[in-house]
């Protein structure tokens, strides 16, 4: 409980920090939209930071619990199950992880975690990805799926179907 509310904190303050801030660091941001048949809305804001980049995520519309939420390798989400935005982002070649713990892949992103009404909130520094470059992620997708990421299963976590899509543009 106390983690959760120092976490909720620190994305509030880094959320006004962004929206506050012209001098900040580059950023860009990704509208989560739903895919078929789901309710999954939601804004992921990706800001430089020294050598990686600070994630701060804000989705609703989801089943209460955690779920696996990614950088994907395509920024396509024509597909109306969001399967166009391609496997995770993985310009290493490294295998499926979490993103604070060993071997993983660029886009491995720590689990969004709701309430009980099924509203999300998440910040966390992703080590090993740039905003552009080779391991950029502006112009990749981002995927929120139903299903928690058990960070062990090769490749995709069994994070399950793909809840909603949005494209990572530069301010
Ligand atoms: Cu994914």
């Amino acid at each position: 409980m106390r983690l959760a509310i120092l976490a909720t904190a620190s994305a509030a303050v880094l959320l006004s920090a962004c929206a506050g801030t012209t001098g900040g660091g580059p950023s860009a941001e990704a509208k989560l939209a739903p895919t078929r048949g789901s309710n999954t809305t939601g804004t992921v804001t990706f800001m430089q930071v020294g050598d990686g980049v600070r994630v701060s995520a804000s989705a609703s519309g989801l089943t209460p619990g955690a779920h696996g939420f990614h950088i994907h390798e395509k920024g396509d989400c024509s597909a109306p199950d969001g399967m166009s935005a391609g496997g995770h982002f993985n310009p290493g070649g490294h295998p499926h992880g979490h993103p604070h713990m060993g071997p993983h892949h660029a886009g491995d992103m720590p689990m969004l975690e709701t309430d009980s009404y099924g509203n999300a909130r998440l910040s966390a520094d992703l080590p090993g990805v740039t905003l552009e470059g080779a391991t950029g992620i502006v112009g990749k997708g981002v995927i929120v799926h139903a299903a928690p990421d058990d960070f062990k299963t090769q490749p995709t976590g069994n994070s399950g179907a793909r809840m909603a899509c949005g494209v990572i543009v530069k301010h």
